[in-house]
């Protein structure tokens, strides 16, 4: 059954999440998959030391200042609508990752990517699948409506028990979520979830698109994160939707006057 950008949207506001299928088209699918890869192998001698390798995944954190086609990608129109229906028309990017369970690895523990406030969407992780999401291969799972549960304090008869045994019962309730590549698998940031242990001998990669308000903290300051030159080779809506060009006031001290620089 195919769901209306409003269904979509209405999901992850009730349950925290939503699928939707071919996000990617196969043009996009290969040329994410191969500037990722292009990214992972650039990176794989220095990956181990600055624990960007670990027993469960293999991470790539800027995506946008290593590869042209991840400063595109945000502004996919079969994506930047639905972003825009939850977190407003005013949204920016947060982060940008590449993420792959490393084939035979552990599982990731159950986390929240950020603060939830209930009755109010902050921060969406656009999950881009770019393999098939299975069970076998470490597939993201996730507690449906978990997002505005305040960890230890949600579930009265846990209460005194210890972080582990609260994320066992958590896990009890996850679901794993397979889908195609080139699916998106969006969620609120506040909603519990993990990548699974791959047990297969193959990558399970994703590219992971923080979207967020304009006017909660993004983990990332893309204005200082990517190069000058990046950022002159920038369209006005690459600038835009990476919040290149949100200016802060400022009161210079020096002058005792109101900056905007
Ligand atoms: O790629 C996934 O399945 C989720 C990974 C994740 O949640 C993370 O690395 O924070």
């Amino acid at each position: 059954m195919t769901l209306t950008r409003d269904e979509h949207a209405a999901e992850i506001r009730t349950r925290g999440y939503t699928v939707v299928p071919g996000i990617l088209d196969d043009q996009q699918l290969s040329a994410s998959r191969a500037a990722l890869d292009e990214v992972f192998t650039n990176e794989a001698a220095i990956a181990p030391e600055r624990k960007w390798l670990t027993e469960s995944y293999r991470v790539a954190y800027m995506l946008p200042q290593k590869h042209e086609v991840f400063r595109h990608l945000p502004l996919n129109p079969r994506l930047l609508p639905l972003m825009r229906s939850v977190l407003g028309n005013d949204c920016v990017i947060g982060s940008l990752n590449g993420l792959t369970m490393v084939p035979g690895g552990t599982t990731q523990r159950l986390h929240k990517d950020s603060v939830s406030l209930p009755g109010q969407v902050l921060y969406i992780n656009a999950l881009h699948a770019l393999d098939d999401f299975t069970i076998a291969n470490g597939c993201t799972r996730l507690v449906p409506g978990s997002q505005n549960r305040a960890f230890r304090s949600d579930r009265p008869e846990l209460l005194n028990s210890s972080d582990d045994a609260q994320l066992a019962a958590y896990e009890h309730e996850a679901i794993a979520v397979e889908a195609p590549a080139g699916s998106l698998i969006a969620y609120d940031g506040g909603l519990w979830h993990a990548g699974s242990r791959n047990a297969t001998q193959s990558p399970r990669r994703a590219l992971h698109l923080l979207f967020c308000r304009p006017w909660v903290r993004p983990q990332w300051d893309f204005a200082r994160s990517l190069s000058p030159q990046i950022i002159a080779g920038m369209t006005e809506d690459e600038r835009s939707i990476f919040g290149v060009g949100i200016r802060q006031t400022w009161y210079d001290w020096r002058t005792d006057t109101r900056r905007l620089d």
